[in-house]
């Protein structure tokens, strides 16, 4: 018999303190805990179902899943089967509207609508800490994910990683912020963010990474909740800054950023000069990110259109978390 197929969909999310080491590459735990902002806009939706038959069916973006991406997928999948008792196969079709061409990983997007809808597929009824540690599975920053706004991720400190959830701190319509993309680069990254953060543990500067970081989510928390721009985006520039020094230092060296990449950077700093309350963050790739005011959007955008190098730019709002649609 072939059970009821459910639709979820779920947003990307852009870490303000990263998420940048692991204290148990098995279960995805993290060394230190990290903070994000869901945007709205770049969203994927997964449908999924489970019934007879011999092997998953796993269709990303209309194309059937093979190699480690399918793997990936179908360990995920006996993780919700597990949970659930259960053995048929699984049907899962993901379609993402987050552009590939723009460098920003829809991974946690993917996982977390997975997450959503294979579980309730599978007849769990998770809430949504559960649902958070259950994405997690699938990637790290899919825990984030099944939250909207601005939302934090604990480390835990269990070794089964029960703790290791996130909650929200701010829902989306609860402070106006933006965020600006810079995309600087559309080619493949030469380093997953997976083995990335597995070089950057040999960095001599990593043990520094982690002892800064409940300083910075501190630091972060606060302003949230005081809706300070101003300290938020300097702990957040604060905290990726430090993530690619870890990288730098590592050997061999992980250098994520392109030349625009920097002079995204400076545009952002001379703009601060001028007044413009706007923080850059960078992730695992060469785009520059920019969190500012709501109605500082198009000025921050219009900056970065004019920075030698800059492919495209896009403007963001605060997202929701995940959800179901049928
Ligand atoms: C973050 N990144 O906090 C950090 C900053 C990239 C740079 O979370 O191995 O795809 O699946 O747990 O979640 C990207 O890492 O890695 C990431 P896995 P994930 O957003």
């Amino acid at each position: 018999m072939v059970g009821e197929h459910i639709t979820a969909r779920a947003r990307v999310n852009v870490a303000l303190v990263k998420y940048w080491g692991k204290r148990d590459a098995a279960l995805n735990l993290p060394a230190t805990g990290s903070i994000s902002l869901t945007l709205d806009g770049l969203d994927v939706d997964a449908r999924v179902g489970f019934g007879a038959g011999e092997a998953d069916r796993l269709v990303i973006d209309g194309a059937d899943a093979a190699g480690s991406e399918r793997e990936r997928l179908a360990g995920f999948l006996d993780v919700v089967r597990a949970a659930a008792g259960r053995r048929e196969r699984a049907d899962v079709a993901t379609r993402s509207r987050v552009p590939r061409a723009i460098g920003l990983a829809s991974s946690a997007a993917a996982f977390a609508a997975v997450a959503v809808a294979a579980s309730r597929a599978a007849g769990l009824r998770l809430d949504p800490p559960a649902l958070s540690a259950l994405a997690r599975r699938g990637s790290g920053s899919a825990a984030r994910s099944i939250f909207g706004g601005f939302v934090e991720w604990h480390r835990g400190t269990r070794d089964d990683g029960a703790d290791s959830i996130a909650e929200p701190l701010a829902p989306p319509d609860a402070w106006d912020v933006g965020m600006v993309v810079a995309v600087t680069s559309t080619a493949p990254k030469s380093v997953s963010s997976r083995d990335g953060m597995r070089r950057a543990t040999a960095s001599p500067f990593y043990p520094v990474w982690v002892a800064g970081a409940d300083a910075d989510l501190a630091e972060a928390r606060a302003a949230i909740a005081a809706r300070d721009l101003d300290a938020l985006g300097l702990v957040a520039e604060h905290s990726a800054l430090k993530m690619h020094a870890v990288g730098l230092a590592a050997r061999p060296p992980l250098v994520y950023w392109r030349g625009a990449t920097v002079e995204c950077v400076h545009r952002v700093w001379a703009l601060r000069a001028d007044g413009v309350r706007a923080y850059c963050t960078i992730d695992a790739g060469p785009q520059v990110k920019v969190l500012c005011g709501a109605a500082d959007a198009d000025t921050v955008a219009a900056a970065l259109r004019t920075v030698p190098g800059v492919e495209r730019v896009l403007a963001c709002k605060p997202g929701a978390g995940a959800e179901v649609l049928a």
